[in-house]
């Protein structure tokens, strides 16, 4: 504990109690400790709790002012002031609930001062008491970021803005973000674009803004090497809001982008399950989609309302959709540098302080037991066994000979009409595998 107050008073450290606690303060399913598929759960999930809408956004929306219970900003207070005291309220949350990690935007830890030189020392006196929080505490910075997004200058864009000046004064601000991710041991830095769009086609430059945007990420990737971090470099697609079309759409046009900047080897993505709603896909589609291209790299596990077109940042609390997506996961390896942060926003409604533990506790939980059913699923290596299968005819004669080269158009013509050929229809079997998905679901203990 600090010597400041007590935020979340009544509400001890959360401790595992298991599958039949009453007890809404202690997890049922997340044992940190638990060793599953070779690994401790802590260590498979590397979940994370972000500074930004738990510590920061007051429940506001764009029709109202905040409601949530946030003591730790009184307004009015010298905005330092009323920094630390957020950063104290933070750290009593991240112990008391145990998650190893937290991610942060520089703006969430330090208001932004008169002149960038007071912007700057500001962060660097937060990056100082975040550290020795850190050392105090044993919590780990999963990731950093800069809020490219907030300020009226960004209005137009960071990185794709008309103004070269604003390209400088973006730089400027992730080289300082960079800069102190790595110097809280961050396993990532983030990248997320949300000005970097368009509101019209009429005004914008497509392909002036996407050089600049690539020049822009050649810049981090350089500074990431010149000051010897380590951590991975992400990019989190997401497809509109609040620009009407964002250039980060969807993890395959972040591949594309990628490839066409000679990017691919040094930036992976950070995929959130909300923004796949909005672009239309499953987040199982997302991850699987990035593990295919080599390019995943870690998760906001925080979904959407599949009934509204906006971003909700909601608690994960489907198991089932968890499952699918920590399948691949743990199918590729599982995480190296990324982990699960929850991006999540308590409902404006949500107004008990203690809300802010029941929403992180069932997303803990969710992750932990979709964790047990994946590792299930995977060991009884059901799903595998029957994708090999299905493609077991391009390890013969012809599809070796179609993949290595070897055959032409018109050798396929000629095996076609010379008759040897007839292949029959097979079952894709949708309907027995999604049963085999909820055997594992139900029964993962
Ligand atoms: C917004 C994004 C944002 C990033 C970090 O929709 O999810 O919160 O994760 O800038
Ligand atoms: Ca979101
Ligand atoms: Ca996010």
């Amino acid at each position: 504990m600090t010597d400041g107050p007590e935020f979340f008073e009544g509400v001890g450290r959360i401790g595992y109690v298991g599958p039949d606690s009453d007890d809404p303060l202690t997890f049922r399913w997340y044992d940190a400790e638990r060793v599953v598929a070779g690994r401790r759960m802590e260590d498979h999930l590397r979940m994370a709790v972000c500074y930004w809408h738990s510590f920061v956004w007051p429940g506001s929306d764009v029709f109202g002012e905040g409601t949530l219970d946030r003591p730790w900003s009184v307004p009015g207070v010298d905005p330092m002031d009323a920094a630390r005291s957020k950063m104290d309220a933070a750290f009593e949350f991240l112990a008391k609930l145990g998650t190893p990690y937290f991610c942060f935007h520089d703006r969430d830890i330090a208001p932004e001062g008169a002149t960038p030189a007071e912007t700057a020392a500001r962060l660097d006196a937060m990056v100082e008491l975040a550290a020795d929080h850190m050392e105090r505490t044993g919590v780990r910075l999963l990731w950093g970021t800069a809020n490219l997004f907030s300020h009226p200058r960004y209005a137009a864009g960071a990185a794709t803005s008309p103004d070269p000046e604003v390209f400088a004064v973006a730089a400027a601000q992730v080289c300082h973000a960079l800069e102190a991710t790595h110097a809280l041991g961050g396993a990532n830095y983030v990248l997320w674009g949300g000005r970097e769009g368009y509101e019209t086609l009429l005004n914008t430059d497509l392909v002036r803004e996407e050089a600049q945007l690539a020049r822009f990420l050649n810049l981090v990737v350089d500074h990431k090497h010149r000051i010897g971090f380590e951590g991975t470099i992400l990019i989190e697609p997401k497809p509109a809001e609040p620009a009407k079309h964002q250039y980060d759409h969807d993890a395959a046009t972040v591949v594309g982008f990628l490839a066409r900047h000679g990017l691919a080897d040094e930036v992976r993505l950070n995929l959130e399950a909300n923004h796949a709603t909005l672009a239309g896909h499953s987040f199982h589609h997302e991850v699987a989609t990035a593990l295919a291209a080599g390019a995943f790299g870690s998760i906001d596990a925080n979904r959407g309302d599949p009934q509204n077109g906006w971003d909700t940042d909601q608690f994960p609390n489907s198991v089932e959709e968890c499952t699918l997506a920590l399948y691949e996961i743990l199918a590729a390896g599982g995480f190296t540098t990324g982990g699960i942060n929850f991006d999540t926003k308590l409902r404006r409604q949500s107004v008990a302080r203690d809300d802010l533990f029941h929403g992180h506790i069932g997303a803990m939980d969710t992750m932990a037991r979709s964790l047990l059913a994946a590792a299930s699923l995977l060991e009884s290596g059901e799903l595998s066994r029957f994708r090999t299968e299905r493609y077991a005819g391009w390890e013969g004669p012809l599809g070796t000979a179609v993949l290595d080269g070897s055959a032409t158009l018109a050798s396929l013509r000629d095996e076609v009409t010379g008759g040897g050929l007839d292949p029959a229809p097979v079952s894709g079997r949708q309907e027995l595998l999604e049963q085999v998905v909820n055997r594992h679901v139900e029964r993962a203990r």
